[in-house]
């Protein structure tokens, strides 16, 4: 007996000096938030101090992109490393496209990673992969879920959660402000184990709404209701932000949490024009301003303040948290993306893809529309395809871009470069082929 206590107690030290070596992590997302909305960037206009201390003390990714300009392929492919058309999740709205927005069970998510290497996860926020049978978040890799499938937000003060597969009704508190509270709770109640916390604020996507005293600061500085609007949501996720970080400092825990900010595509160009850094395009659209997205990485005393212009991209997540967090999966699959982690670290050596992809539209995939490809300092734009015209394939001619040169796309330099053209276009198209096929094996 004594000797099976021994082994017993043997295993237990093990395990805590595991959980020691292994980082917490956490994932902030933001929703339909953009580069200018951050007063790092804007900062007559916006304010965003603590976000801002994240840039300021961690690691910028200067040439950092979703995985799409729209939410549902966007958070497919952070949460499962691949690019969102072999997930099958290739459009928005989850009621009018079911079988174009549902993670498919079969794959294995960044929760079930995790799962699977010992840490307790959370998600706090916004999901979008799923409803019904077997596509909750806590059957996709989540020991917690508090917070909403997609679409049931009446206004940031009005609106129904999900707490654990419990439904609750809000009237009155905010919306940002009460995931804080859970994130912030969440922190507490796992502060002695490894944890994954992945905190998908709504924050400032529709509807628009916030405390009328924070708004009507905002339009004496001259902006329109809408804008001074969404800059009194972003000021209030940021607070947050803060609060979380607060946390983490009390209870020890900075050196030991890896703490990642980004949003999962750009600015919604509905409620009002903001500054994006003079970037084209807005969400919906594959050029800069639909898909390149602020991105933090911050581990205290583990990585240095730089900005990085290697270019990452959502698929790379999971990749490099794997590497990070030093976690086994046989049942992830094969990956799109690869890892950054050398570059967070001094004189890492990091191997680059070859190129990077981008395609969405509503409904069955049609990849000439709003498709791209980025190879290099080159940019090859299939332009953007809405609603309005003609469901057929898109008739509009590719452009090229040399973002180096001209990271607003503002000239289409494909004549100058007509061998750069070609290559780029026939790569999309093989890329597309490529991506189709993956899709119908689904199937
Ligand atoms: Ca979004």
């Amino acid at each position: 007996m004594k000797k099976h206590f021994g082994l017993l107690f043997f295993l237990l030290g093990l395990n805590v000096l595991w959980s020691q070596n292994r980082p917490n992590v956490i994932f902030i997302l933001a929703d339909d938030l953009c580069l200018g909305d951050l007063s790092h960037f804007n900062p007559e206009y916006t304010n965003t101090p603590h976000i801002d201390q994240l840039i300021e003390r961690g690691v910028w990714f200067d040439q950092a992109y979703s995985a799409s300009a729209v939410c549902a392929p966007a958070r497919a492919a952070l949460l499962t490393g691949k690019y969102p058309h072999s997930t099958g999740v290739v459009s928005l709205n989850m009621e009018d496209y079911p079988q174009y927005t549902h993670l498919d069970p079969r794959f294995h998510t960044l929760g079930d990673v995790f799962q699977e290497n010992g840490y307790y996860t959370g998600l706090i926020g916004k999901w979008h992969l799923g409803f019904g049978n077997g596509y909750h978040p806590m059957d996709r890799g989540f020991h917690e879920f508090k917070g909403f499938l997609g679409f049931d937000i009446d206004t940031y003060f009005k609106y129904q959660l999900d707490i654990n597969r419990k439904y609750q009704s809000f009237d009155g508190p905010y919306l940002t402000e009460v995931l804080t509270k859970y994130a912030v709770q969440f922190i507490e109640e796992n502060q002695n184990q490894p944890f994954l916390l992945k905190l998908a604020h709504y924050t400032p996507h529709r509807p628009l709404s916030a405390p009328q005293d924070l708004i009507d600061a905002y339009v004496a500085k001259g902006l329109d209701q809408n804008t001074a609007t969404i800059y009194a949501m972003v000021e209030i996720m940021d607070r947050g932000i803060g609060q979380l970080m607060d946390k983490l400092e009390e209870l020890n825990l900075l050196e030991n949490t890896i703490v990642i900010f980004a949003s999962d595509n750009g600015p919604d160009p509905i409620p009002g024009q903001r500054f994006n850094l003079n970037l084209t395009g807005e969400k919906y659209a594959v050029n800069e301003g639909g898909i390149r997205i602020p991105f933090i990485f911050n581990w205290k005393d583990q990585w240095q303040q730089k900005k990085v212009s290697e270019v990452v991209h959502f698929v790379d997540v999971v990749p490099t948290l794997m590497e990070l967090c030093q976690l086994k999966s046989e049942r992830i699959g094969t990956l799109d993306g690869v890892s950054f982690a050398p570059l967070l670290q001094e004189n890492g050596v990091y191997s680059a893809p070859n190129y990077r992809c981008w395609q969405w539209n509503r409904g069955v995939p049609m990849y000439s529309h709003n498709a791209a490809l980025r190879i290099d300092n080159w940019k090859l734009v299939r332009p953007f395809v809405t609603r309005g015209l003609p469901r057929g394939e898109s008739e509009l001619e590719p452009k090229l871009y040399d973002i180096s040169q001209d990271p607003s796309e503002e000239h289409d330099v494909s004549s100058e470069h007509p061998r750069v053209y070609n290559r780029l276009k026939v790569m999309l198209e093989d890329w597309c082929r490529k991506m189709e096929h993956k899709r119908l094996k689904l199937y």
